[in-house]
């Protein structure tokens, strides 16, 4: 069995290597020379922790070799980005465009999958452009959705455990595609179609930005009525049919903070809960911004100097390096631009360099700083002891005070 796939960035790559590691052939296709040289050399351009072994081990022995352009195989799989556009609508030119290039190879009895999060449709429109350009393929190769679930920083382990949905065109499709999946999945996988498949997917990390919209919510009222949120959603969670998460400097990533925009665009009438989730979201991070304008305002007032600040952390998330979509780098961006020279101190502990923001040591930082602006709960910054001489401005509950 020799599987392509079409894309090796934060998903196709980990997939192909866990598919290699089971014994399939695997050719890993990417546009850019340097990550296919990187790949063939066993290095890793993702940070992806106890991925670079098993890239290492496959490359090794053979199981796995990366191009730029595609090879005859018995399954192809299509993991490239889908961003939005400027308007928030979808941008499927990239699986249009892997589609495309496999579309020579493809033969009669072949598995074709889009893996990448799609609008509800993609696949079929995939299909009608595979059949109109190929018409001596119709109904004899087989076509599924098949969209992963991975956590980032905990792939090697969700790749195989985690249960998936799988949607086939038709009933042969499915089990086609689930033949291929049960080779290295060991979680369940899920039956159904196309369009329910892609909206699955949709669904997960809609229902996810909602979740984290209601805490964020929840934070601007308790800020206005002076209430701690992070007690107020302790004790709610004490409940044993609510479970409210945590409220942070906004959403951040390639998913929750795009995925919602794939419904929304589509469903613009329905989808009222969606987009105001994206709303308030986005606008979070907006009013995180502001806070530490005024904070900063209120200190020179009050010092007749400016004010030192630590912004602490520009990752979206805590404990990776993966500073995308991050809400704490546009607060930081934001605050740089309004701040008239202030001393800004910038920290990320999980990045070495960065090519826009001068990075500094964040024990360094903290002790400096008139004010801390606490935007990602890495899990370093809770040793250092909170500090009542200093303004701190603790957006994502590292003392939950
Ligand atoms: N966040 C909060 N409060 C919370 C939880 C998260 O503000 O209580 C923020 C994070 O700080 C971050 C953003 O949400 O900015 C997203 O982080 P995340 O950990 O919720 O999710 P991702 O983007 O790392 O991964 C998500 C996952 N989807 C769901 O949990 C439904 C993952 O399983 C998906 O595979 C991934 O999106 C994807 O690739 O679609």
């Amino acid at each position: 069995m020799k599987a392509c796939f079409m894309g090796l960035g934060y998903i196709g790559l980990p997939t192909a290597i866990i598919a290699a590691k089971y014994g399939i052939e695997i050719i890993g296709v990417d546009i850019n020379p340097k990550v296919v040289e990187m790949t063939n050399q066993g290095k890793l351009h993702i940070i992806e922790p106890g991925m670079e072994e098993l890239l290492q081990e496959v490359v090794r022995n053979g199981q796995l070799k990366a191009s730029i352009v595609p090879e005859v195989a018995d399954a192809y799989f299509m993991v490239v980005p889908t961003p939005f556009k400027g308007n928030h609508e979808p941008d499927t030119s990239y699986v249009e465009a892997a589609t495309r290039a496999v579309l020579p190879l493809l033969k009669e009895g072949d598995l074709y999958v889009i893996e990448s999060t799609s609008p509800v449709g993609t696949t079929d429109r995939m299909k009608k452009m595979i059949f109109e350009l190929r018409p001596e393929l119709t109904d004899k190769i087989y076509i599924a959705y098949c969209p992963e679930r991975v956590l980032p920083g905990n792939v090697v382990y969700e790749l195989v455990h985690n249960d998936r949905v799988i949607g086939g065109m038709n009933e042969d499709s499915t089990d086609k595609a689930i033949e291929f999946y049960s080779q290295f999945v060991q979680g369940t996988l899920h039956r159904t179609n196309c369009k329910t498949a892609e909206m699955c997917k949709l669904t997960e990390n809609s229902s996810r930005d909602v979740q984290i919209a209601f805490a964020n919510e929840l934070s601007l009222i308790c800020d206005k009525a002076n209430i701690n949120v992070w007690e107020l959603i302790n004790l709610a969670n004490k409940h044993p049919r609510v479970n409210i998460l945590q409220p942070g400097c906004g959403v951040g990533g390639h998913c929750i903070a795009v995925d919602p925009y794939f419904i929304t665009a589509d469903f613009p009438m329905e989808s009222k809960i969606i987009s105001t989730a994206r709303e308030i979201n986005n606008y979070k991070a907006f009013w995180c911004a502001e806070k530490v304008e005024n904070a900063m305002l209120k200190f020179e007032l009050e010092h007749h100097r400016k004010p030192t600040i630590a912004m602490m952390g520009l990752a979206f998330k805590p404990d990776i390096d993966d500073l995308r979509e991050a809400p704490a780098k546009y607060i930081t961006t934001k605050v740089m631009q309004s701040c008239n020279n202030a001393d800004i101190l910038i920290v990320e502990p999980n990045v070495e360099e960065h090519n826009v923001f001068k990075l500094a040591d964040y024990k360094e930082a903290y002790t400096k700083a008139d004010i801390v602006v606490f935007l990602v709960a890495h899990t370093v910054f809770k040793s250092l002891a909170y500090d009542d001489k200093k303004i701190i401005l603790d957006f994502c509950g590292i003392y939950k005070k």
